[in-house]
């Protein structure tokens, strides 16, 4: 690294000093916390993105966003060569730069950390790297500060992608880096030819309910109802109406949006009686999850949440029969069967767990986090990974994709039009459709609306595929969330002593009873997961548990 190099980092992170006092943490999917003390974390980050673009020799996405937060908070997902997360192994680098208290230590990190990764800084590649940013309003300055940080590595060149949702940029980092085009008509362009394509394959004896032509979208006042404005214009089969678009002065992810549904399962703005019976969808805020809902026909503010457990299990019923379609018809040599997975984490209702495992799937816990569900995902051929929280999406491998090619030119020449050739080309329109770089909203959206075609089933038959158990979340505010150390994907507490002793001994006294709690990654609290037999008892379990949580560590007010 040259003197001119050097000084410019200098240079560059004297404009945007750390703010005093903070610790700030890579977290779950990146930095998050108030938008006014993040300057420093997107100019740094900026540089992070150059160096990894320049270690990869790929172009890097950075993405500025707060998902589900409050609209005062920001954050930035960091979309590494494949469109995924950033590689866990610079997470621990990510944090030393962001806390870096002065410039000169953080030029003395950059220096030492591109020598142990011997990055090259011989100009034979350019670092290039995405931005994009949601609907917050502090984007914009914040964007500026990521876009100083790419400068300041000589050479490197950053694109303003606008306003976008995760997955989208997500998804023009992986393309780019695939050789393809990568502009958002590219990705509309993709989703709608593929979901068209899994339209036409539908069966003719399939037939939804009158009721059901339409769907309702509360795009939590943020990106992805903009985007989805845009989407239904150019879809045909399918009406979508989108409410809580932002254009009429309601805030983001407040009252509204997807994480709002699935925690309190209760009608988001904008949605009421009216609505009951009709299919409905919400988004969050950087349009990464997606859960469905119906409103209860009775005057109450109560749903049916649909939630991402059972999106996945909607998923794995329709590539298992897609898959047993064309296994069924492999002989000899050809008769090659896939392996197919379920991710899930200990948020999972117990019933999704039990359902999936009866369907013969194998299906294996994570801790939270899509990058920890997405690296087991890619271990199978068809990888399936849901959030209950309804972030997640079916990985294909390349290697299942070239086989799944193979056959269909194979049945092209022998048996055009046949059920077998069907069933290998919804899978390959699955694997366009649905995002292989990160969860979806807006893709995980058109394949539930083209299964449920497909099947020919209302959000209620779809909800019937297994009785939730009741459960609740609850958040507790404890003076450092951190002091909470977990095992075994989350489901134990390892620290502070004695809290899951306390915690086993109040879910002996439920039937079913099961409750786990574990640090956020997002915001700043402890979380509290319960379910058990009844709603009462589920309620109550979480409190127990979150009143030990208080007790152990808290501040006396959960
Ligand atoms: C992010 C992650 C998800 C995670 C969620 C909540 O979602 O991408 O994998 O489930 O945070 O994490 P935590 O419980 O640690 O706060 P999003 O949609 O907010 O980016």
């Amino acid at each position: 690294m040259d003197v001119m190099q050097r000084s410019n980092l200098l240079e560059s992170s004297c404009l945007f000093p750390p703010p005093l006092g903070v610790k700030l943490s890579y977290g779950t999917a990146g930095f998050r916390a108030d938008a006014s003390i993040l300057q420093s974390t997107m100019l740094r980050m900026g540089i992070l993105a150059a160096l990894r673009s320049l270690k990869t020799h790929s172009v890097i996405g950075l993405m500025i966003t707060a998902s589900h937060n409050k609209v005062s908070d920001n954050g930035l997902k960091i979309a590494d060569p494949c469109g995924g997360m950033l590689s866990q192994h610079w997470e621990p680098f990510s944090d030393e730069l962001a806390n870096a208290p002065d410039p000169q230590t953080l030029l003395l990190l950059i220096v030492e950390f591109v020598k142990k990764e011997n990055i090259p800084f011989d100009g034979a590649f350019t670092a290039e790297i995405l931005l994009g940013r949601d609907t917050r309003p502090s984007g914009e300055s914040l964007l500026k500060a990521a876009k100083q940080g790419v400068s300041s590595i000589v050479g490197a060149v950053v694109h303003d992608m606008g306003i976008l949702t995760t997955p989208q940029l997500h998804w023009m980092v992986r393309a780019r880096n695939k050789g393809f085009k990568a502009t958002e008509s590219d990705y509309f362009e993709q989703l709608l030819s593929s979901f068209r394509c899994l339209m036409d394959l539908i069966p003719n004896e399939s037939k939804m309910d009158e009721i059901e032509d339409r769907l309702i979208v509360d795009g939590a006042n943020g990106v992805g109802g903009e985007k989805l404005e845009i989407i239904k214009k150019m879809l045909s089969g399918l009406v979508i109406e989108v409410l809580n678009t932002g254009k009429d002065g309601g805030i983001l992810n407040e009252g509204v949006g997807a994480d709002f549904v699935q925690k309190e399962k209760v009608v988001p703005h904008g949605f009421g009686s009216n609505h009951a019976g009709i299919r409905c969808a919400s988004l969050d805020g950087d349009a990464d999850r997606l859960v469905y809902f119906s409103v209860a026909s009775n005057s109450s503010n109560k749903i049916d949440l649909v939630d991402g457990d059972k999106i996945l299990s909607l998923f794995a019923v329709f590539i298992k029969e897609q898959l047993s379609i064309l296994e069924g018809d492999m002989k000899g040599n050809n008769n090659y069967k896939a392996r197919l997975g379920v991710v899930q984490t200990a948020y999972a209702n117990g019933a999704s767990t039990d359902y999936l495992k009866h369907l013969g799937l194998e299906v294996v816990l994570t801790p939270t986090g899509v990058k920890y569900l997405h690296a087991r995902a890619a271990q199978y051929d068809i990888g399936i990974y849901f959030e209950a929280n309804g972030h997640g999406t079916i990985l294909f491998s390349e290697h299942y994709l070239s086989l799944l090619e193979a056959k269909n030119t194979e049945l092209s020449s022998i048996s055009q039009g046949s059920e077998l050739q069907k069933a290998a080309l919804r899978l390959l329109a699955v694997s366009k459709l649905i995002n292989q770089a990160v969860g979806d909203a807006l893709s995980g959206l058109l394949l539930v609306e083209a299964i449920l075609q497909h099947m020919g089933w209302s959000i209620h038959r779809w909800n019937e595929l297994y009785q939730d158990l009741p459960s609740r979340q609850l958040k507790v505010k404890v003076v450092d969330r951190t002091t909470v150390v977990t095992a075994n994907a989350e489901t134990v507490v390892v620290s502070p002593p004695g809290l899951q002793e306390a915690i086993n001994a109040e879910i002996a006294k439920y039937i079913k009873g099961r409750s786990f709690v574990r640090p956020s990654g997002t915001e700043d609290v402890v979380r509290v997961y319960a379910e058990a037999s009844t709603q009462e008892e589920a309620d109550s379990l979480a409190n127990s548990v979150a009143e030990l949580v208080d007790r152990f560590l808290g501040v006396g007010n959960s």
